[in-house]
């Protein structure tokens, strides 16, 4: 509506219509959600009830549950939220049933569930009951890992909440509209498109659409832990953080204990519900090849959390990475999160991430790029468990609307969500605000204050964003960005052999940078079909994309400031945009492993490649 508003007032300007009170031009920077609480951090450790299973669910294209014949939206007990019922009284004219309903698996895409769903966008209507039985002196959340891309979710009859973006988690608190016994909760998925959205209409992944992560009904105490920030000083002395209280009495006794570290340090949260803490510590560090985690546990007067934290430093020294203060190389692989083997899909929890972060382990990798959105918690929790160091990234990915307050507002809501998610994760190193946008004013403004926005929030990691590069000439290349200015890596992503010239293009070319800063190239790559084989000139051969990692290879040993890369990409995705019948069939051909796991022979040339670190 907000948006009608603005376009027909700019309208009027554009008709010169002189207005005695200047009303304010710019749109609204309100995204239009509502009804969601602080995140929960580590909801895994939380008393808390599954929701997953089956749920009822329907498609609803049109949005006839949501919106009238004139597209106005409906009083809230003639949408589908009301949850009536056909078959309770035939009397009536209702022209829905979730009872009736079939089913969709939750957390699940819709996309690879029924046939009929593989190409849909719109909305799916779900609903779940569920039994609870709220103690007096407890609240009570609804809490999503996601679901893509818009959810408005509602309640016992009413609509509660409504979150904007598909890759992170959103909880709800219901602790006044929870009932004793029997509840249902209903969600309006929808996965549309919009030009204004994060990502925005244009990218190259499958949309899967539906509820993709697990679904809690989570109890805490009326006060309760809400987030914690536990970490290694930067000098490697101490463990220093915070805690955060929610509730009526925030100002509580607060107790950090790490047993094997014998800490145990008590403090007090102030009227506002924050406790900081400095103990001196020297524990064993974190680090890919002794990936050591902790036991912690953070109580209050009221509450008490548990959790594995690893403890390590990140900085950068010059055109290196330094991890607790000795230089790294980061052999890394990008990763879609994709289920690892037919019928593809949206993966989710440790199993599909032991596979695709063990098949990263078998390319001899020791950081992962989770491209091009944050990934399920339990991808960056095994990751850390495996020794895998993480590359987080929010999917501000191509072109979005850089002038649209309300798109950034989103993308610093995703960028939040993940940060606080992450946080305590001793593994990711990198938070990433961007994948390939260009070099406009807007643009450079957007991003230069979620650049902001991640270090206010998390002053101990890198941040960057996947920049593009430029050729100066035919055989030098450089990145130009103005980015650079404000990220700490220069990190960016070349396709010298596939979209720029063929393999032995690498050979010739000469790369520079204007800046002294670690050097991160976060893609690479090109296409092959596993078992398709020819001539190493032949596109889509196994021996084209062989040949081109050892082209690349080559070129990149010469890189002194090289400090990491990510290739493109461990395993075929789907994808909308690659057409090729019988070779791509819906697949971005760019993995090393097929969608079923088979290698292909590039995966033996960078598995058996060591970096040089100069
Ligand atoms: C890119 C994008 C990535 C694509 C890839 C490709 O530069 O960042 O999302 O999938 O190229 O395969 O073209």
């Amino acid at each position: 509506m907000k948006r009608i508003i603005y376009l027909a007032f700019s309208c009027l300007l554009v008709l010169g219509v002189s207005c005695a009170q200047q009303a304010d031009p710019v749109p609204p920077a309100d995204d239009g959600c509502f009804g969601l609480s602080a995140q929960i951090q580590n909801v895994g450790s939380r008393e808390k009830v599954s929701l997953d299973g089956n749920w009822k669910a329907f498609i609803d294209q049109y949005e006839t549950g949501y919106y009238d014949y004139r597209r106005n939206p409906m009083p809230d007990a003639e949408t589908f939220f009301a949850d009536r019922s056909f078959h309770a009284d035939r009397t009536k004219l209702v022209e829905y049933d979730f009872d009736t309903a079939s089913e969709l698996r939750v957390p699940g895409d819709w996309n690879t569930q029924r046939p009929e769903l593989y190409l849909y966008e719109g909305t799916v209507w779900y609903r779940q009951k569920f039994q609870a039985s709220p103690r007096p002196g407890t609240r009570t959340f609804l809490y999503f890992g996601a679901a893509n891309y818009e959810a408005v979710v509602g309640l016992n009859g009413h609509p509660v909440a409504k979150h904007l973006g598909g890759y992170t988690p959103f909880n709800i608190e219901i602790t006044d509209q929870v009932r004793s016994g029997e509840n249902a909760v209903i969600v309006k998925v929808d996965n549309k498109r919009m030009f204004e959205g994060v990502p925005t209409v244009n990218s190259d992944w499958w949309n899967y659409g539906g509820i993709t992560r697990d679904v809690y009904l989570v109890t805490v105490p009326e006060t309760f832990i809400r987030e914690y920030s536990v970490q290694l000083s930067k000098d490697r002395s101490s463990i220093e953080g915070w805690v955060q209280l929610d509730g009526p009495a925030p100002a509580q006794r607060v107790s950090l204990d790490i047993d094997e570290l014998g800490i145990h340090e008590p403090m007090t949260a102030d009227a506002s519900g924050k406790a900081a803490f400095r103990v001196a510590a020297k524990p064993q560090c974190w680090s890919p090849s002794d990936p050591k985690l902790y036991d912690v546990r953070i109580s209050s007067e009221t509450d008490e959390v548990r959790d594995r934290i690893g403890f390590r430093t990140i900085e950068t020294q010059g055109t290196r990475i330094l991890l607790n203060g000795e230089p790294i190389f980061c052999k890394g692989i990008s990763i879609h999160e994709e289920i690892p083997a037919p019928p593809s899909g949206r993966a989710n929890g440790e199993a599909d991430a032991r596979i695709l972060l063990g098949w990263a382990k078998e390319l001899g990798c020791n950081f992962v790029r989770l491209a091009h959105y944050p990934h399920n918690e339990a991808m960056v929790r095994t990751a850390e468990e495996m020794g895998l160091l993480v590359w987080d990234e929010i999917p501000v990915y191509w072109t979005i609307q850089w002038e649209n307050p309300a798109t950034y507002t989103n993308a610093e809501h995703q960028l939040t969500d993940m940060i606080i998610r992450d946080r305590n994760r001793a593994n990711v190193i990198i938070w990433s605000v961007a994948n390939e946008t260009p070099r406009l004013p807007a643009r450079l403004e957007f991003l230069r204050k979620l650049i902001a926005k991640a270090r206010e929030l998390d002053g101990t990691r890198l941040v960057s964003a996947a920049m593009e590069k430029e050729n100066l000439d035919e055989a030098t290349l450089t990145v130009n960005d103005e980015l650079l200015e404000y990220t700490d890596i220069i990190s960016f992503n070349q396709y010298v052999g596939w979209y720029d010239g063929d393999s032995d293009k690498c050979d010739r070319v000469r790369w520079t940078f204007p800046v002294e800063k670690p050097v991160v190239i976060t893609e690479l790559g090109g296409g092959a079909k596993f078992g398709l084989h020819g001539d190493r000139t032949e596109r889509f051969t196994e021996e084209y994309q062989d040949y081109l990692y050892q082209k690349n290879i080559g070129m990149l040993e010469r890189i002194d400031a090289l400090a990491g890369v990510s290739p493109w990409i461990l395993k075929d995705f789907r994808s909308p945009r690659r057409f090729l019948p019988g070779i791509q069939d819906d697949f971005n051909r760019k993995g090393l492993y097929s969608e079923k796991g088979e290698r292909k022979q590039a995966f033996y040339t960078y598995r058996d490649w060591t970096p040089t670190l100069h």
